[in-house]
């Protein structure tokens, strides 16, 4: 897809975050071609972040440079002035934006929401099994080879039930080693996330953390404890990934306590299960914060226990 941001038309700031001094945007992209249209676009989020500027810029990006691009997501490079070696600005398009994604990245309130296994079986597992395909076509994408190929850093045989590959995930500029982001996907579908997990599943969840830490030690010659592997409760994604970041690498929006499970501990918990008997993920209560725009806020907020009451 060709992203000429002069085609995009600005409707309204989503988000600002003051820390991070990132901006999100929601607008429209025009079509390519003039002629054919009454001038109305397709929706399209714009995030412009700064990479290390001393001070930001929010003027017009000049020129830009393709990172990566898989279905409707597209991350680059941004110069606000050509003459710079290096890019101000990191920018990531999502275009067509569904109103998923709208609300997503909106700015929004969070609650603290407790999951019983209950709860799971009655709200979030139906949630998850409505979830449109075309949310994880990206995944398919990648998983195919159409899309991100090169990049690959680790890939499982296909006919292994537990294959998995490695990439670096689009929030990273594929550059800076401080910043080093990667992500392990599963290739097949069947473990939708943290609740499928059984002590089954240990194999795989080691080998994904002794492929990851092998690959990054011989690209980037970070060791073991440099790294910080997680999966996310509850992740955007439904098709089951793992993150993997530089330790010092901290402070992101997707490392809050609740919504981060270290993999180490997951393989830990998983350990002292009895071997027939249900998952601890299938027993436990999970806790979580949840943007009131997220799907599943009003039935999991109407279901909450009052606390100061129990
Ligand atoms: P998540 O926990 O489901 O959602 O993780 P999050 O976005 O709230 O963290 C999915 C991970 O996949 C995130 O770290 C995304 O940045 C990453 N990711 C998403 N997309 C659409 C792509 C993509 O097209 N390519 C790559 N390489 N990574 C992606």
């Amino acid at each position: 897809m060709d992203f000429n941001l002069e085609r995009f038309v600005f409707e309204r700031v989503l988000n600002e975050d003051l820390t991070t001094q990132a901006v999100t945007l929601l607008g429209s992209l025009k079509p390519n071609n003039d002629s054919d249209s009454d001038g109305l676009g397709v929706p399209a989020i714009v995030r412009i972040e700064r990479t290390a500027l001393p001070t930001f810029s929010s003027g017009l990006i000049s020129t830009t440079s393709l990172i990566g691009s898989t279905d409707i997501y597209s991350w680059m490079f941004g110069w606000l002035s050509p003459s710079q070696d290096r890019p101000d600005v990191k920018i990531n398009v999502i275009c067509p934006a569904t109103d998923v994604h709208i609300r997503k990245y909106s700015k929004q309130q969070t609650h603290i929401m407790r999951e019983t296994p209950t709860l799971y079986e009655r709200i979030v597992r139906p949630y998850i099994d409505a979830f449109p395909a075309s949310r994880t076509q990206w995944i398919d994408e990648v998983i195919s080879g159409r899309s991100e190929g090169e990049k690959i850093l680790f890939r499982s045989p296909d006919s292994d039930p537990f294959g998995f590959l490695i990439l670096p995930d689009m929030k990273w500029d594929l550059t800076s080693t401080a910043s080093l982001y990667l992500v392990a996907l599963m290739l097949l579908p069947d473990i939708k996330c943290l609740r499928d997990l059984t002590c089954l599943h240990l194999p795989l969840l080691r080998s994904i953390r002794r492929e990851a830490t092998n690959a990054v030690k011989t690209r980037w010659g970070l060791e073991a404890t440099e790294l910080r592997l997680f999966v996310h409760y509850q992740p955007s994604y439904y098709h089951f990934h793992v993150h993997i970041v530089n330790a010092n690498h901290t402070g992101l929006v997707g490392m809050t306590v609740g919504h981060a499970h270290m993999l180490d501990d997951i393989i830990s918990l998983l350990e002292l299960d009895e071997p027939n008997g249900p998952s601890i993920f299938q027993r436990m209560t999970l806790s979580y914060d949840l943007g009131e725009q997220h799907g599943l806020f009003a039935p999991m907020k109407a279901a909450q226990v009052d606390y100061a009451e129990a």
